[in-house]
């Protein structure tokens, strides 16, 4: 089968190449590069890469030529970023969607799946988080996210396109990118204590996230693009659990064997307490459940 997978260059687009290159698919990949790197590309003659916008709907049409498939992880993913630039969002991360599934539409696409976020559900108190609670998008990143599983669904009632959204949690894993303060925490405590700095947390480090390594969300996305009862529906990918700030650079201290000696600052402004979903829907409609334990899975970091 050949694959589109947007952002392919990315932390979880090359984690999605990789696996579908040892599946023995052919996989193309469009990305512009803003935060993906060429060397997390596998090395093979069964990839493709198009440099390119998915906010530009000629060069997405380009993309989809004779594709199967789609893995859409494109996105302007900080969502700080996004609050300085609703527009950039809006064309990126809700016009770059709809340009996907329009063009996979045209193309005769069979199946896209859609990186969708937590971020859509928001502050609401509730825990853990089902698909069919209500949702709160706070941020251009939240609302733009959710504006496109609406179009995921849309295209799939609408032209009979098999759309598929995965509302990740934290993800972590190899090449997640700890350069920007907004990164991932797993990624920006692993690259502060490996330079001897001081990490940093922020509030009093009693906010808990629900995290899931890297593999399992790529697995996720596998099974979603297979289950036959998936189509037109959102699934969390996220593995139930639950973690503090405080508990996570322990264990993180632990495993390095350094001191657990944070500098607290206030907290980040709209930072969520708690995080955590409830996966009983993949369970159910994809067969897929986390495989890979939390310590385990920052082990497989470490020794990455
Ligand atoms: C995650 C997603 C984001 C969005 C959001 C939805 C990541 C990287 N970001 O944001 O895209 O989907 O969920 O709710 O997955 N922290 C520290 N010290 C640091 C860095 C972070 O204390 O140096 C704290 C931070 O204030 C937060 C927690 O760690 O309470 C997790 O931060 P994050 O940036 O990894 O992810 P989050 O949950 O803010």
């Amino acid at each position: 089968m050949r694959y589109l997978v947007t952002g392919g260059a990315g932390f979880i687009g090359s984690h999605i190449t990789e696996r579908l290159l040892a599946d023995g698919h052919q996989v193309r990949i469009l990305d512009n590069f803003s935060t993906g790197k060429h060397e997390n590309i596998p090395d093979s003659a069964d990839v493709e890469v198009i440099a390119g916008d998915v906010g530009d709907y000629d060069t997405v049409c380009a993309a989809m030529a004779q594709v199967d498939m789609v893995f859409h992880e494109a996105a302007i993913a900080s969502v700080p970023e996004t609050v300085g630039n609703p527009l950039a969002s809006e064309r990126v991360n809700y016009r770059g969607t709809v340009n996907i599934l329009e063009a996979a539409r045209h193309a005769g696409v069979q199946r896209v799946m859609f990186a969708c976020s937590a971020a859509v559900y928001g502050d609401l108190p509730e825990l853990p988080k089902r698909e069919d609670m209500p949702v709160k998008p706070m941020t251009p990143y939240a609302i733009d996210k959710l504006a496109s599983e609406h179009a995921c669904q849309a295209y799939y009632h609408l032209y009979g396109l098999e759309t598929v959204s995965l509302r990740y949690f934290n993800v972590f894993g190899p090449r997640q990118d700890p350069s920007s303060p907004y990164s991932g925490v797993i990624s920006i405590f692993s690259d502060f204590l490996n330079h001897g700095k001081q990490p940093t947390i922020y509030g009093d480090g009693e906010q808990t996230r629900d995290f899931v390594y890297v593999a399992d969300v790529v697995e996720a996305n596998i099974r979603a693009s297979t289950a036959s009862e998936a189509p037109g529906r959102s699934f969390n990918v996220a593995t139930g659990g639950t973690l503090s700030i405080n508990e996570l650079l322990k264990t993180i201290c632990d495993i390095k064997g350094q001191p657990f000696s944070p500098q607290y600052k206030p907290g980040r402004d709209g930072d969520i307490k708690h995080s955590r979903a409830d996966i009983s829907a993949a369970r159910e409609y994809l067969g897929w459940q986390p495989t890979v334990a939390f310590e385990d899975g920052l082990l497989k970091l470490f020794e990455a």
